[in-house]
């Protein structure tokens, strides 16, 4: 497909471009009238190619070279995946172009509040208005907590043991160790005995900070620095109930602090895994970062710093697309407090309430 902008007085105006420069089958993808002391009209518009013969414009040639080895078709196959994204994302804008009124209203409501756009192509499809859309969020963010004897099945909790093993994974300064010692707070509130394991792989030091919430909250600390010194933890702290632990943040891109992280789990230990993500992060950059940690056995997804995040619409986009629940999420540095367990439609309202800056 050849894709073109062309800008004119009018719309006709454009439309006469159009057929002139991209000929009588092109189609218009999107218009829009752009205002200012010099209103102009912006039109989109495409032409398809004929793919079995190939006659096509200059760039989409690339597209079919000539093969001569398996490097080529792995170009080929590369490229013409490309191509059915593009194709995808051409009919879903085609979508947005048949949109009128309350829903394109909707539409428009959704993406300032930075659901993207095939999801709120998606919902906008299936709500007549705010109230619908609110419902139907709050439908599809209401996933379903795997129960214990469920995980133990799948293996990311073990059936001996009824204490709760939390640990808390993700990027650098995503706000783990501030958030333990939260839950920890909370934990001793509703009487049950406490302990931290920090397991210190990385940075010299780096349980520093955990070791003055130790002292500050009054429960143990263990330091570990692998999976059998974690083992050993868990069993040697046998009369907590809640065992909290901390693992130190890298770059989720670095293969091997992921395989670090994995080689815990070949044990078999009974921990519930909860992934921290800081929403004052742009969305794009927490769907790239969720695909890093997607290989581990995350029980659930936490989002952090919501009192800093303008759109809180990527909580929707990335529970939406890997189906993990939210665990709670965190608004502010308060050591107490600053957390809250939040249901779907909590976390839909707040997801709405927020909105373009
Ligand atoms: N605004 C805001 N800041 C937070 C929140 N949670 C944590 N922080 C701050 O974020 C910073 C990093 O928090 P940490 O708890 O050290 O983060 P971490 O994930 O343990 O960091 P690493 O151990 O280095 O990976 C600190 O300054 C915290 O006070 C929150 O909900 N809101
Ligand atoms: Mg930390």
């Amino acid at each position: 497909m050849k894709i073109k902008k062309i800008r004119a007085k009018n719309f006709s105006d454009a439309l006469a471009q159009v057929k002139k420069e991209l000929g009588s089958d092109a189609v218009i993808l999107s218009s829009e009238d752009r205002k200012g002391t010099r209103p102009y009209v912006e039109v989109t518009a495409g032409v398809d190619y004929d793919i079995e013969t190939g006659i096509a414009s200059a760039p989409s040639r690339q597209l079919l070279p000539s093969v001569s080895g398996p490097d080529e078709y792995v170009e080929i196959r590369n490229e013409l995946r490309n191509l059915k994204d593009y194709i995808e994302a051409m009919k879903d804008s085609g979508f947005e172009l048949k949109l009128h009124g309350e829903r394109k209203n909707l539409f428009n409501f959704l993406k300032e509040r930075s659901i993207k756009d095939e999801y709120a192509l998606n919902l906008v499809k299936r709500a007549r208005d705010i109230s619908d859309i609110e419902t139907i969020m709050s439908d599809d963010l209401n996933i379903e907590r795997q129960s214990r004897s469920q995980q133990c099945a799948h293996g990311s909790i073990s059936s001996d043991h009824n204490r709760e093993i939390k640990m808390l994974i993700g990027p650098t300064g995503s706000g783990k160790t501030t958030t333990l010692a939260k839950l920890a707070s909370r934990a001793i509130r509703e009487g049950k005995k406490v302990a931290f394991i920090s397991i210190d792989t990385y940075k010299i030091g780096a349980a520093e900070q955990i070791r003055i919430y130790s002292r500050m909250i009054g429960i143990p600390l263990d330091i570990v620095s692998d999976r059998d010194g974690l083992r050993k933890s868990i069993s040697r702290l046998s009369d907590r109930d809640v065992l909290l632990v901390d693992t130190t943040g890298q770059n989720p891109r670095d293969t091997k602090y992921i395989d670090k992280l994995k080689a815990l789990y070949e044990m078999h230990l009974p921990l519930e895994t909860q992934l921290l993500l800081s929403t004052s992060s742009d969305c794009e950059f927490l769907m790239d970062t969720y695909k890093y940690y997607n290989s581990l056995p995350i029980d659930y997804v936490a989002f952090t710093k919501t009192d800093e995040a303008v759109k809180l619409g990527s909580i929707y986009n990335l529970c939406s697309l890997y189906q993990k629940p939210v665990a709670y999420i965190t608004t502010g540095q308060r050591v107490p407090g600053n957390i809250e367990f939040v249901d779907s439609r909590k976390l839909t309202n707040l997801i709405l309430r927020t909105g373009s800056a």
